[in-house]
């Protein structure tokens, strides 16, 4: 069975990269798990659309009867059973990649709103000290392990690397290099390099079809 996933048919630049399908896609790279990919429209959101995904959002996941919503919940049903979750530290596992959702991301998020959507440079640095104090954190918590929750890469850590990219992009871990050298461990596995790459195509190709019209 051929999972399909499913993201925007377009996105301007900005977001490029870091569109949740990049976590998806990173996830079945990992698994050498092949897929397909279908597109929502981004511009006129559709009724049907709602019917994969409540809050008219991507990424969702088809995999046979099953639709999925919610990066985390598809991520965690994909890995289940494979060496990203190993059974004895499932639960671990779980924690780890819940945390990286509601007790990083909202964070980053809060700032990126700030700085990149609302334009709003002094609500974005009222976020600054906030998602600081998070990322250090996360850096303690990681202490001398070069995963999260020990030796080995586990889905939570492509959760928690994928979403430290954009406060790695954005300076955040600059005075963090235990944090920092996370990241780049993990976004330098080839399994993200193929689906970045799979990635920015998509969108590459998007931008071909409009010009033709
Ligand atoms: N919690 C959701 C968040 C999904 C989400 O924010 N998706 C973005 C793209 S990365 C989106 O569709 N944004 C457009 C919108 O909210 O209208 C998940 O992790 O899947």
């Amino acid at each position: 069975m051929t999972p399909v996933l499913t993201t925007y048919d377009w996105v301007p630049e900005f977001p490029r990269g870091f569109v949740r399908d990049i976590r998806v896609r990173w996830l079945l790279e990992e698994l050498g798990r092949p897929y397909s990919v279908e597109t929502v429209p981004l511009r006129d959101k559709s009724a049907g659309h709602l019917d994969s995904q409540p809050f008219h959002q991507v990424p969702f996941l088809r995999d046979g009867d099953l639709t999925l919503f919610e990066s985390g919940a598809i991520l965690l049903y994909l890995a289940e059973g494979s060496d990203l979750i190993p059974a004895a530290q499932r639960p671990i596992v779980q924690q780890w990649l819940i945390a990286a959702l509601n007790s990083v991301e909202p964070f980053s998020m809060a700032w990126v709103l700030a700085r990149f959507f609302d334009k709003d440079e002094a609500g974005a640095a009222r976020q600054e000290p906030r998602l600081h104090q998070r990322l250090a954190q996360v850096q303690a918590a990681l202490g001398d392990q070069p995963w999260l929750t020990g030796d080995r890469f586990t889905v939570a850590d492509l959760m928690m690397a994928d979403i430290l990219r954009i406060p790695a992009q954005n300076g955040f871990l600059d005075d963090l290099h235990a944090l920092a050298a996370y990241v780049e461990r993990a976004t330098d596995r080839p399994a993200f390099r193929k689906a970045l790459a799979d990635h920015m195509a998509h969108w590459r190709a998007a931008d071909a079809r409009m010009a033709a019209g």
